[in-house]
C-alpha cells in the first residue's frame, strides 16, 4: 500500500509507482511521457485489465504546492490494485490514467526550498518558473497580467507549451484518443469546475458537464457532508486561460473535462495537515467513481 497518513515526496511517489507496477504487472503499465526541465520523469500510471477500453486521465500536482492532490490519486490506484476485489467492475468498465506529479521540479522545490512554490522551475530572464496551468495552447495569454509578467505566479510562459511538462501532457493526450475524460486535480477551494476559464460564456454541453459535476458533488457530500461549488471557472472562480482542463476540452475534443479544487487547510490554504488526507481521499474516490461512470464513448 502507498503511505497515505502523510505527504510523500517526489522520490517516494516514484518508488511507489515502481512498486505497484511490479506487484500488479497484469494491471499496471507505467508510461514515460517525457521529462521535466530539470530532467525528472513524467510517469503516467495506466490501470487496465484488457484492450479496447475508453479511459479517464487525471493530472495532479501541476501546481507544486498543492500537496493534497497526489494522495487522492495514490488512493485511487490502491483501490484499483490492492483493493481490486472490491472494485472489479470499475476496472472492467474502463481504463484509468494518473499523472501523479505533473510538475516534478516544482514539487521537489516545494519540498526542499519553498513550501508554497506553484510554478515550474525553468528560468526566465528575471524570475524562475512558468505557471503550467496557463501554458497550454488554449487562448494562451489572453488577458494575462502583463505588468508582473515573468515574476507573476500565473506567468503563462514565453509561448504556448514552452514548458516541457505541458508539451508532454499534450502530446500524450493527442496520441491517446482512448482517453475521453480529463480531470485536473488542484487545491484549494472545494470547487468542481468545467470550461470555460477564458470567457464567461457557457460551453455547448454545459448541461451534461453540470449534471455529472452535480452527481460527483452528491457523492462527496454523502461521505461527510462536504459541499463543493459547481460551475465554469470564469463564472465561479476567475478568468483563466491556457489550463490543462480547457485545453483538453477545446483542443483535444474531450467533452467532459473538469478541474476539482480540493479543500484547503493550513497557512494560506495550500498546507493542510496530513490528518486531512484520509477524508479528502474518501470523498474524492466517490467523486472519481462518478466521473468514471460517465466516460464518453468517443471524443
Ligand atoms: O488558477 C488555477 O490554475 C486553478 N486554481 S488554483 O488555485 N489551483 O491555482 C483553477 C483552474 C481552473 N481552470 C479551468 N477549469 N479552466
Ligand atoms: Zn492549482
Amino acid at each position: 500500500d502507498p503511505a497515505l497518513d502523510r505527504f510523500l515526496n517526489f522520490e517516494e511517489i516514484m518508488a511507489y509507482v515502481d512498486e505497484v507496477s511490479a506487484a500488479f504487472p497484469e494491471i499496471v503499465t507505467v508510461i514515460d511521457i517525457g521529462s521535466s526541465w530539470e530532467g525528472r520523469p513524467l510517469k503516467v500510471v495506466k490501470l487496465s485489465n484488457g484492450p479496447g477500453k475508453k479511459g479517464i486521465f487525471f493530472d495532479s500536482a501541476i501546481h507544486a504546492r498543492e500537496w493534497i492532490g497526489p494522495p487522492t490519486a495514490l488512493f485511487a490506484i490502491n483501490e484499483l490494485t490492492e483493493n481490486l476485489a472490491d472494485n472489479q467492475a470499475l476496472l472492467d468498465a474502463n481504463d484509468w490514467y494518473f499523472l501523479l506529479i505533473a510538475n516534478p521540479d516544482g514539487y521537489h522545490h516545494s519540498w526542499v526550498q519553498d513550501r508554497f512554490w506553484r510554478k515550474t522551475r525553468r528560468p526566465n530572464n528575471l524570475c524562475v518558473g512558468t505557471d503550467p496551468n496557463r501554458n497550454f495552447d488554449q487562448h494562451w495569454a489572453e488577458g494575462a497580467n502583463l505588468t508582473e509578467w515573468e515574476c507573476s505566479a500565473t506567468y503563462p510562459g514565453s509561448e504556448p507549451f514552452s514548458e516541457p511538462e505541458c508539451k508532454a501532457i499534450s502530446d500524450f493526450i493527442l496520441a491517446t484518443p482512448a482517453i475521453t475524460m480529463y480531470v485536473a486535480i488542484h487545491s484549494y477551494g472545494k470547487y468542481i469546475l468545467y470550461p470555460w476559464g477564458h470567457t464567461n460564456d457557457l460551453p455547448l454541453n454545459v448541461n451534461e458537464l453540470d449534471a455529472v459535476a452535480q452527481e460527483a458533488n452528491a457523492a462527496i457530500t454523502a461521505v461527510n457532508g462536504t459541499v463543493y461549488e459547481i460551475g465554469t471557472t470564469a463564472n465561479v472562480l476567475y478568468h483563466a486561460f491556457g489550463t490543462s482542463n480547457d485545453w483538453a476540452y477545446e483542443q483535444a475534443g474531450i467533452s467532459l473535462a473538469y478541474t476539482i479544487e480540493l479543500p484547503g487547510g493550513g497557512l494560506g490554504g495550500f498546507n493542510p495537515p496530513a490528518s486531512d488526507i484520509s477524508l479528502v481521499n474518501a470523498e474524492c474516490w466517490e467523486a472519481f467513481k462518478v466521473f468514471a461512470a460517465n466516460i464518453p464513448i468517443s471524443r
